[in-house]
């Protein structure tokens, strides 16, 4: 594993897994999606993510028109399944932190998914650092600044790429622009999973 790379704060450790570890946590993650299948939240302005989402761990990331929080379970009543210990094994490799997440946002983009710049804030102790898996496509990740607009900065994730957003660069806006779709065959059907662990309650 190289040194991250440091782009405004956020550490990008570029192949921090390598195919047979992508493959690995690809399969450790089947029996999450089966308990808790992925939705399309409904957003507080009215319509829906492009972007489907489940969680695993205690509390899953929700959002409706009523707004953007942490749930005790999925949508269709089931408890969030457990994250998976290869998923977790990824946080303790790049944090070195005693502490665990309790919650991994599971993201799955398909053709023309995207995710518009946001803070990541819901989370009760901002102090804890998130960490993002990459996994099939690569996707254009954008970076601004701790207020909307300024100058951004992007780059290229790909498959097995790790990405912490700890420190000053916590509440610092990001993105996904666009994915390559077909660009990996990770995933049978085309499309990216990237996953975010956080320390949520
Ligand atoms: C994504 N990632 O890569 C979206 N959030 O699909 C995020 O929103 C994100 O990559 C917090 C920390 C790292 C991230
Ligand atoms: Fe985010």
């Amino acid at each position: 594993m190289l040194k991250p790379l440091n782009l405004r704060g956020f550490e990008i450790w570029k192949s921090c897994l390598d195919h047979p570890e992508q493959a690995v946590l690809l399969d450790a993650l089947r029996p999450v999606l089966k308990a808790a299948p992925l939705f399309s939240p409904e957003i507080p302005g009215g319509g829906r993510m492009s972007v489907r989402m489940t969680s695993a761990g205690r509390c899953g990331w929700y959002s409706d028109r009523r707004g953007y929080r942490y749930a005790e379970s999925h949508p269709s009543g089931v408890d969030w399944p457990a994250i998976p210990g290869e998923v977790l094994s990824v946080w303790d490799r790049v944090t070195g932190l005693e502490r665990r997440p309790d919650s991994c946002l599971i993201n799955h983009y398909g053709e023309g998914a995207r995710m518009g710049l946001h803070q990541d804030r819901d989370e009760a102790d901002l102090t804890w650092p998130v960490v993002s898996v990459s996994l099939g496509d690569d996707a254009l990740f954008r970076i601004g600044n701790a207020t909307r607009g300024g100058r951004t900065e992007s780059v290229w994730l790909e498959s097995g790429d790790v990405v912490v957003m700890g420190g000053p660069a916590r509440l610092t806006y990001h993105g996904i622009d666009r994915i390559r779709f077909g660009s990996s065959t990770l995933l049978p059907g085309g499309g990216r999973i990237n996953l975010t662990l956080r320390v949520a309650l």
